[in-house]
């Protein structure tokens, strides 16, 4: 929380983004027959699976299990998450009247998120607990596509072709995100961090146009919680002052773009996450050492730097590695 606050510190603080799931045998052996989202609705569960990676790991923050497409099946849409695809929707939202079929949820539908969140907490003592939520253009091309997409296609031609009502879903979106990390951080959660995924299919000015204004609007409204608002999206780098100027106290970063040269783009005032590229860790340790130091190297002169991958822990990932860069990070860093 130092570091996002830009304040002192006395090693750089690392956690990975997906480090929770996927890449664990313990986790796989929880969840064992038990439906993605199923597995999120079970407060226990949800802090046992978010605790595993903090145990194994020594990182310095956990982040809430559970997924970005979590508040679109509280309010009954038709969804799964299938396994090695990813969130699939029923009914893609295309028109006008599948646009009605999106409301907020009311925190009562979300209570076992904040009662998952409350026994984290409670277990977690001084390490932070990081909430997060999709940001509504990464949520809006699953719903638009009917599920993961490489070009977004469809959620182009809305954009193109029907602004008006592409810009009254992303709205909606950020309205069904904002309760979703309200629910959080009124349970306790430290920090936030707002998922932009595919943000970087966009070019700047469409971003500006039809995309930041509803980002902007989630992350204004948790601004009064006073918790640290991290913007995260992958192939951002032309994007990354607008991603901060949307209202992110830290910005995360892919790997694309050294930090020193990604601090020069978003300019004073923020902290900066990141960026260790998630595919190095295939490679023999020497080379992931070199690439960890290089990554503190780039951000030595940050006054916020907070330490994760470039995206999310790959599933093949060998665990022992990622124990190693925290180790390395924590010692290199004192
Ligand atoms: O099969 C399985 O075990 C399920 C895999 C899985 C897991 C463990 C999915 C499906 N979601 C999750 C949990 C999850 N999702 C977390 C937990 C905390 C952690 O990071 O450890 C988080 C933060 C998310 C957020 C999420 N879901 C994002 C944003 C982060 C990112 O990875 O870019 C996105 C894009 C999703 C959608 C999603 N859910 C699951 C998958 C495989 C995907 C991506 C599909 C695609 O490529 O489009």
């Amino acid at each position: 929380m130092r570091a996002c606050r830009r304040e002192p510190v006395e090693h750089t603080p690392v956690w990975f983004m997906r480090q929770a799931g996927r890449a664990l045998p313990e986790y796989r052996k929880a969840r064992e027959g038990m439906p993605m989202l199923t597995s999120c609705t079970i407060p226990e569960l949800v802090a046992e699976i978010t605790l595993q990676p903090v145990r194994r790991y020594g990182v310095d923050a956990a982040i809430f299990f559970s997924d970005i497409v979590l508040p679109l099946k509280a309010i009954g849409l038709g969804l799964e998450i299938k396994p090695g695809v990813g969130p699939v929707i029923e009914q893609p939202v295309r028109t006008e009247a599948d646009l009605g079929r999106l409301r907020v949820p009311d925190p009562g539908e979300l209570s076992f998120i904040a009662e998952a969140v409350r026994i984290l907490t409670a277990e977690l003592g001084p390490t932070p607990l990081i909430g997060f939520g999709g940001a509504p253009f990464t949520l809006a091309s699953y719903l638009i596509e009917g599920g993961p997409s490489r070009n977004y296609e469809q959620t182009k031609a809305m954009m193109y072709g029907a602004p008006d009502l592409f810009d009254a879903l992303l709205d909606r979106l950020a309205d069904i995100t904002a309760a979703f990390l309200r629910v959080q951080l009124g349970a306790g959660a430290s920090a936030v961090q707002l998922f932009d995924s595919w943000a970087g299919a966009l070019a700047p000015a469409d971003y500006r146009r039809h995309v930041m204004p509803a980002s902007a609007k989630v992350l204004g409204a948790v601004a009064g919680f006073g918790a640290p608002r991290i913007h995260f999206g992958v192939g951002t780098g032309e994007l990354l002052a607008l991603m901060g100027a949307a209202g992110a106290d830290v910005v995360g970063v892919d790997w694309r773009v050294p930090l020193d040269e990604a601090a020069r783009r978003v300019g004073p005032g923020k902290a900066l996450q990141g960026n260790l590229d998630p595919s190095v860790v295939f490679a023999p340790w020497d080379a992931v050492e070199a690439a960890t130091r290089r990554v503190l190297h780039d951000a030595a002169g940050l006054d916020g730097h907070v330490f994760n991958l470039g995206h999310g822990v790959a599933p093949q990932t060998n665990p022992d590695v990622l124990t190693r860069i925290v180790e390395l990070v924590h010692e290199a860093s004192s």
